[in-house]
């Protein structure tokens, strides 16, 4: 599917210092299980020049050569410049680029040999914030979002043999960005995430759904020839739709799933769409305890493509939330894309089962990641692993609510996110924002955004971790935003910004929605080693101590059905600045940056791992 032309209009307006207007380009798109199909990849080194006075955007750094006799300066060479990793933030790669924000110029040669009759698309995993690129001197996309998967198609830039690709970043933050000015972590800039040609028929298959229907199963019970029963099949029901791009009218698609030996096929519509609708007999449903994967093939004419998808329903009944039709209280806590021991962004599978392999084993069945979408690997790791999922669209605090252009911008962040990962079991939260004020602007805003993601993804649950009322000893959940959602997240940092960790013991809680509620955060900070009593700040002890009493009242809230702990991993933020104690990292990880569990990390594994918080009806 082609981005909307409003898109295309807000980028080009939006980024104007770039957009010269002679190089109209297409809007990136995007494709679906992208990291399921064939592709060369254009990691590795790449030629950077960091450019703090954005001279690349006026004077083009194009990879021109300067030749002999050539009058024009060309005051650059990426050939001669220093090199930074792709996949991987600038900042963590250089000491100078630690705290660095602006624009960086990237460049890598590559050969290739397009196929013919073909698309091919630059596949950029995530670039923060803004960026640019062009392919042997032609521009072929901009994409503003930091934190979702794009692609850019290069088909008619790209030739067989020598080539190069050319891309500008630049991470400085904008009043009007989502998020916005502020934000507690870092903003790491760069190709953070993994980037390839994927090249594609002349018809294919952009974008699928392929999930298990809430509709019952149907039973079919056969007798034999004994007047006893002999066995019975339970029949699930698999919907989705497939979108072929360049497909035609009556084109058919088809869905196979072969360990189930199930196939369902569909015709597209005058706007390439299908329905799909398969039958599987005995199929396995993904849950945390059970997390199966089938291979799931599509195909399309001359296009196909193998995905691996987990079939499971989630709903809500009242305060319940159902998993598989079955009441689930989710144990959790909350993840930051932050790579444990190396710092800065996680891209890797390593780095996913690292985060992941701890979530394990603090008893957890849920992971919030915050407070952006995380890369494809997480997500895939997360489908592997039997980790529900929170998915995050970065609407952060106070971004600017009353902008239409800001909310064309979340809105397509949230395409994106959904787009591309609409198909991992392990999701079951769409959350909208985090902490985000009580006002009408911003109450119009989050619910147009609830609305066109239920639009786009009726399957699963709409979410948003608001910020909680305190009237004498009474935390009140009544936002009127609560109204827009089916699960209701409530952050809320008793014993650390507000009172002492005893004053959990006579925390009351109400909660003005028949809807279950999450502890969306909760926790404080501790300096990993620093011991004391249990009253003495950034001490495990007094972290602990939180969590001790936390836990307690946490079982006091009837309609309580999860929690996510504020957060696995000390990340790095700019506003932490107390020395000795901070240094740069926010502290509230039940882990250090450095993989040393904090005291706190054991009383939460306890209560997880005996089940003695939470109640799922
Ligand atoms: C919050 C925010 C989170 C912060 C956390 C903190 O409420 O949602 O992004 O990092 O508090 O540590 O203060």
């Amino acid at each position: 599917m082609v981005l909307p032309a409003a898109t295309l209009v807000l980028l080009g307006s939006d980024l104007s210092r770039a957009q010269p207007s002679v190089e109209p380009v297409r809007a990136p798109i995007v494709l679906t299980g992208a990291d399921m199909r064939p592709a060369v990849s254009l990691d590795g080194e790449w030629a950077a020049i960091v450019d703090p006075y954005s001279n690349g955007f006026s004077t083009y750094f194009r990879n021109l050569k300067q030749q002999p006799g050539d009058t024009r300066p060309i005051e650059y060479d990426f050939s001669k410049s220093p090199t930074l990793k792709v996949p991987g933030d600038w900042n963590t790669q250089r000491e100078s680029l630690l705290y660095y924000e602006g624009p960086v110029w990237y460049e890598r040669d590559f050969t290739y040999q397009p196929k013919g009759h073909t698309h091919i698309f630059l596949h950029v995993g995530a670039a923060n914030y803004r960026s640019w690129f062009w392919v042997n001197g032609k521009k072929v996309c901009e994409h503003e979002g930091g934190y979702t998967s794009f692609n850019c198609e290069v088909t008619e830039a790209i030739h067989a043999g020598a080539n190069f690709v050319v891309a500008a970043v630049d991470n400085t933050r904008l009043a009007e960005g989502v998020p916005t000015l502020k934000t507690d972590w870092w903003n790491y800039g760069g190709l953070t995430r993994t980037v390839s040609l994927i090249e594609v028929p002349e018809a294919f298959i952009d974008q699928y759904d392929v999930h298990l229907s809430r509709a019952p199963e149907t039973e079919i019970t056969s007798h034999g020839n004994d007047p006893g029963i002999i066995g019975s099949l339970h029949l699930a029901h698999i919907d989705g739709w497939i979108h072929v791009e360049g497909g035609k009218l009556g084109d058919k698609v088809q869905v196979e799933i072969p360990e189930l030996k199930s196939k369902g096929t569909g015709v597209l519509t005058a706007e390439g769409r299908a329905q799909i609708f398969l039958v599987a007999s005995n199929l396995e449903r993904w849950s945390p305890e059970t997390p199966k994967l089938y291979k799931v093939k599509i195909s399309a004419g001359q296009d196909e493509i193998e995905d691996l998808i987990g079939f499971r329903t989630i709903e809500t009944h009242g305060s319940q939330i159902l998993l598989n039709g079955k009441p689930i209280f989710l144990r959790g806590v909350c993840i930051h894309a932050e790579a444990p021991f190396r710092g800065g962004r996680a891209y890797s599978d390593k780095d996913a089962e690292t985060l992941l392999g701890w979530a394990k084993e603090l008893g957890a069945n849920y992971v919030r990641l915050a407070h952006y979408p995380h890369g494809e690997t997480m997500l895939r790791a997360a489908d592997r692993m039997g980790l529900l999922v929170w998915s995050e669209n970065p609407v952060y605090w106070a971004i600017q609510f009353d902008n239409p252009k800001v909310l064309a911008k979340a809105e397509q962040q949230l395409d994106e996110e959904i787009e591309t990962s609409r198909n991992h079991a392990a999701i079951i939260l769409w959350s909208m924002a985090n902490e985000t004020p009580n006002n009408e602007a911003r109450t119009r805003f989050i619910a147009t955004l609830a609305d066109h993601a239920r639009e786009l993804d009726p399957t699963r649950l709409i979410t948003a971790a608001l910020l909680v009322r305190t009237e004498g000893h009474t935390k009140i959940v009544d936002d009127p935003l609560g109204k827009a959602l089916d699960v209701i997240g409530a952050n809320e940092y008793v014993g650390w910004y507000d009172q002492a960790p005893e004053g959990a013991d006579t925390t009351e809680w109400r909660v003005d929605y028949d809807k279950p509620l999450i502890m969306s955060e909760f926790g404080g900070g501790a300096k990993a080693g620093l011991h004391g009593a249990e009253n003495e700040r950034w001490t495990e002890e007094y972290q602990a101590n939180i969590y001790r009493h936390q836990l307690a009242m946490f079982n006091r809230i009837p309609q309580l059905r999860g929690l996510s702990a504020w957060i696995l991993v000390d990340f790095r933020s700019p506003t932490r600045n107390l020395a000795g104690i901070q240094d740069g990292f926010n502290r509230k990880g039940l882990i250090s940056d450095q993989g040393q569990k904090k005291a706190a990390f054991f009383v939460l594994q306890k209560a997880y791992l005996d089940k003695t918080v939470g109640k799922a009806e």
